[in-house]
């Protein structure tokens, strides 16, 4: 029997997830589950945090969470809670995980970071002076924990590739085809920040950097808002966001790299793609596949070369062996899993997880470049290097 006044360190991880909607979900999922695959510290799901009391308790049932609660701020003053994970929209970020850091809790937030760089700066900032007593912070950049990712990431360190020459990442969606569908909080730059961008080339930007192991240092970029109004709550409303963004970046070891992100591409689901270009081999990889590396070694002969595929379900591959026998697939909802298997871990271990905010803050301050260069015509715009 544990008790609020029982020593933290004596009794099991309280978590909080605020968010119960498509993250809340996936990321209540993965708690639900890690401990059936993985060693991990003890922890208990505690409470689940969402704006209306009748839909977040039907949520808290459902997903596993002993209770629910309306109210995030009276959640952190509580003693038996450890870890805050925030699902909540993006607007909410800064506030709440500054919030909970000052409380001396572990965050885990939903990526992007913020919707703006001065709200991610004041996060870097809290989980500095949050880290210094222990706290850990990480933000949510699930991809980076798919077993295909995670090889292709220890092959290019390896050296397998060579040196990167070249990287296309392009992130296409169509969801927001049809042009009667209607506003949503993703298609307004006060509550989403900005559009494709933020919510989907965040992550190819993070997959650039993440996979060299390499930081974007100046870019090109264009946006463009193919449906430039769609149906309110009370009429039509004007979309303040991108549809579509593309870019060039330049990586400080001498890597190019193309991103190019669209939640209007007719026919294209979730569609993730990588490739990279190295002197000595290649790998492509596309997310609605998520179980496929393709890897090309171009120290082969000529006539032998050719992209194979690589099945990444062997025991001996990241996180595989917490699963299924060999050929038996994992699926996008899995990485969450993972995420939340080495959050756990770095919080238990007293261990920086990363991506860390100031990694988050990477990411947004290339977006923010590649904003920057689209509002002036393409221009090379430099990003600010995260000390
Ligand atoms: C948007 O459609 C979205 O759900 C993103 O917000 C997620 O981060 C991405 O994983 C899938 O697409």
């Amino acid at each position: 029997m544990t008790s609020p006044q029982t020593p933290a360190s004596a009794r099991p991880l309280g978590v909080a997830a605020i968010g119960y909607a498509f993250m809340g979900q996936a990321h209540s999922h993965a708690w639900r589950t890690v401990a059936n695959h993985f060693d991990v510290p003890a922890f208990e799901q505690k409470v689940l945090v969402g704006r209306h009391g009748e839909a977040v308790a039907a949520a808290a049932q459902k997903y596993g969470w002993s209770e629910s609660a309306t109210d995030w701020r009276a959640v952190l003053e509580r003693d038996d809670i450890d870890i805050v994970d925030i699902c909540a929209p993006g607007w909410l970020h800064a506030e709440i995980a500054t919030a909970a850091l000052a409380a001396g809790k572990h965050v885990l937030v939903e990526k992007p970071l913020a919707n703006s760089l001065a709200e991610s700066q004041k996060m870097v900032r809290a989980a500095q002076a949050a880290r210094t007593a222990g706290v850990r912070s990480m933000v949510g950049f699930n991809y980076r924990r798919l077993p295909a990712l995670a090889l292709a990431r220890q092959l290019i360190a390896e050296g397998r590739l060579g040196s990167i020459r070249q990287v296309r990442a392009s992130y296409l969606q169509d969801w927001l085809v049809d042009g009667e569908s209607p506003m949503t909080w993703r298609l307004r730059k006060e509550t989403a920040g900005s559009g494709a961008l933020g919510d989907i080339a965040s992550h190819a930007v993070d997959q650039v950097q993440f996979l060299l192991g390499d930081t974007v240092t100046s870019v090109s970029g264009t946006l463009h808002t193919f449906v430039t109004e769609r149906p309110g709550p009370g009429g039509p409303e004007a979309v303040t966001v991108d549809d579509a963004a593309w870019a060039t970046l330049s990586l400080a070891g001498g890597a190019v790299a193309s991103v190019d992100v669209s939640r209007v591409a007719l026919g294209q689901k979730n569609a993730l793609r990588l490739e990279v270009y190295g002197t000595t081999g290649s790998i492509t990889f596309n997310l609605e596949s998520p179980n496929e590396l393709y890897f090309l070694d171009g120290t082969e002969p000529v006539e032998l070369q050719g992209f194979r595929r690589i099945l990444v379900t062997e025991p001996g591959h990241p996180y595989v062996s917490g699963w299924w026998p060999q050929g038996h697939v994992l699926g996008w909802e899995h990485s969450f899993t993972h995420q939340i298997r080495d959050f756990l871990l770095a919080v238990a271990g007293g261990t920086d997880p990363s991506p860390s905010f100031e990694e988050g803050l990477g990411v947004q301050r290339v977006l923010a470049a590649i904003e920057a260069s689209a509002a002036a015509g393409g221009a090379t715009t430099l990003v600010e290097p995260v000390p």
